[in-house]
């Protein structure tokens, strides 16, 4: 029997008011359904905004510090469970066991991270140009968040932008992607386990239209933060800048590593396979472009096409697959619609290319490892996102060549070089247009005390994850304070000292 997920709103776990439910599937098995799951819409929303909205003057009154303890012990719980946690997300994302973990911990160091910001937070003091005169600046909540996540990191994005929100004294309502509902909801029951009042974190799950939408729209709504699509996240950035709400998008990657000459080969292949295939492609930091050097190129290829031919496609929560499925059946269907426009657009399919159907992977989404080669820069293969494990070879004759093609796209979230010259990873550091560069590393592993996000069309507003100049940008605004304490009228600017 599946189990019955609720919304969570005001403290009470109910039902959509409707009453419409969809189905939380394995992809990696369709045949088992996780959850049935409550189709929300904006009367739901409604009801969890305007709990949010009851719950902020007392939650932003509480200090920072106890705000922080709760997250502690969110964290601690996490570090209970992370092996259910995991196998959940296994299941009902897809991605393998041991990426399924990795992203559990993502979450555990990220609450960890910013349960400490409880004892930080700080502003500034500055001094005046007055005397008997002083001034700071402090921090202070935005209000009532919308915070709408992907399905590819289901634990850790989620908890990227909770724990921020809410250590900062802000009140939440999470729309959950549709795909893992199920994963979204084991954590919100942590966060009540740990203490969180009623109406702080409110879970309304459903689809964007009937519910994303409307809560973005809502009036009571202060500030957004969205993960997912560019197409999504640009109609979002219009309706927040119309209404003046914050606003953070995180949106597409389409990540190049350079590959040069004197790179240590093996080390290049293992960053390529694992920045290409790991997780499916289903990262927004997945390398996607291979831009190797020609006097490289045949043993790369040789090298990375023989291992990308032995990783092993199945389902996740068997260790020994290296690779698990495309999340649904649309995203299948456009990863698999990409391999064909990669062909009539004149690029060679040299691997993969097709569904993967053996044995018990017919019940799932697979598709295999995908490599294409004379892969010219414009073509549709090269420039757009696809979300699945393909990827584009592309051959160069020299480093500004590589650098030039890495950043003729219109994203730029994280982009790597191999190289052993540290003269040329010094000239691609400066260079490569990305949010994230990796010397001598693939282009995935960010870590969370760090800011997250990307330049050009990757996203807007202010990073995710780090704390000053990252997340907490986003959760608290500035207020200054001066305080004159010299019993007169003093004039900035105009009076002289
Ligand atoms: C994402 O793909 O949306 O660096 C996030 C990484 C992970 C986060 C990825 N730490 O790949």
């Amino acid at each position: 029997m599946p189990e019955t997920i609720k919304n969570y709103i005001n403290g009470e776990w109910v039902n959509a008011v409707q009453g419409n439910t969809f189905e939380s599937r394995n992809p990696a098995d369709n045949r088992e359904i996780l959850g049935t799951i409550p189709d929300s819409d904006h009367v739901d929303v409604d009801h969890a905004v305007n709990a949010a909205r009851a719950a902020f003057r007392s939650w932003s009154l509480t200090p920072a510090p106890k705000r922080g303890e709760v997250l502690y012990r969110v964290a601690e719980i996490l570090v209970k469970r992370k092996q259910a946690l995991g196998e959940l997300c296994c299941r009902e994302m897809g991605k393998v066991i041991a990426e399924s973990l990795g992203d559990v911990q993502e979450a555990i160091d990220m609450a960890y991270f910013m349960a400490g910001e409880g004892r930080r937070l700080q502003g500034e003091t500055i001094p005046s140009e007055l005397p008997l005169k002083d001034a700071k600046s402090i921090r202070v909540p935005v209000g009532v968040f919308a915070q709408i996540t992907p399905w590819n990191f289901p634990t850790a994005i989620p908890i990227w932008k909770l724990a921020p929100a809410l250590v900062a004294g802000n009140t939440v309502v999470f729309k959950p992607a549709e795909e893992t509902p199920v994963c979204a909801t084991r954590l919100v029951e942590i966060f009540e386990e740990a203490g969180l009042p009623p109406g702080v974190l409110n879970l309304v799950h459903g689809f964007g239209e009937k519910a994303g939408e409307p809560l973005v729209r809502h009036a009571d709504v202060d500030g957004v933060s969205f993960t997912g699509s560019n197409a999504v996240g640009e109609h979002l950035a219009v309706i927040c800048a119309e209404q003046h709400k914050a606003f953070m998008m995180e949106t597409g990657g389409k990540n190049p590593i350079i590959i040069m000459d004197d790179a240590n080969l093996d080390l290049a292949v293992e960053g390529a396979l694992w920045g290409a295939f790991g997780t499916t492609g289903q990262r927004c930091t997945a390398a996607s472009r291979l831009i190797v050097h020609d006097n490289i190129y045949d043993a790369f290829l040789d090298s990375f096409t023989e291992k990308a031919r032995h990783i092993t496609i199945g389902n996740g929560l068997n260790p020994a697959h290296q690779m698990g499925p495309i999340i649904s059946k649309a995203q299948y269907d456009k990863v698999l619609s990409y391999i064909d426009i990669g062909q009539q657009d004149g690029a060679t399919l040299h691997l993969g290319g097709k569904a993967y159907t053996k044995g018990e992977c017919a019940h799932g989404t697979f598709i295999e490892p995908s490599i294409f080669t004379d892969v010219t820069p414009k073509m549709r293969i090269a420039q757009e996102e696809i979300f699945g494990p393909v990827v584009s070879i592309i051959r160069v004759s020299d480093l500004a060549e590589a650098i030039d093609i890495a950043n003729d796209i219109r994203y730029g979230l994280s982009a790597a070089i191999y190289s052993q010259d540290v003269n040329k990873t010094a000239i691609a550091e400066r260079d490569l247009d990305a949010g994230l560069v990796y010397i001598n590393a693939s282009t995935i592993g960010a870590e969370i005390q760090l800011p997250f996000g990307g330049t050009k069309h990757t996203g807007a507003g202010p990073r995710e994850a780090g704390g000053r100049g990252g997340a907490l940008d986003l959760y608290t605004k500035w207020k200054i304070i001066y305080r004159d304490f010299s019993g007169k009228l003093q004039k900035a600017q105009m009076d002289e000292t």
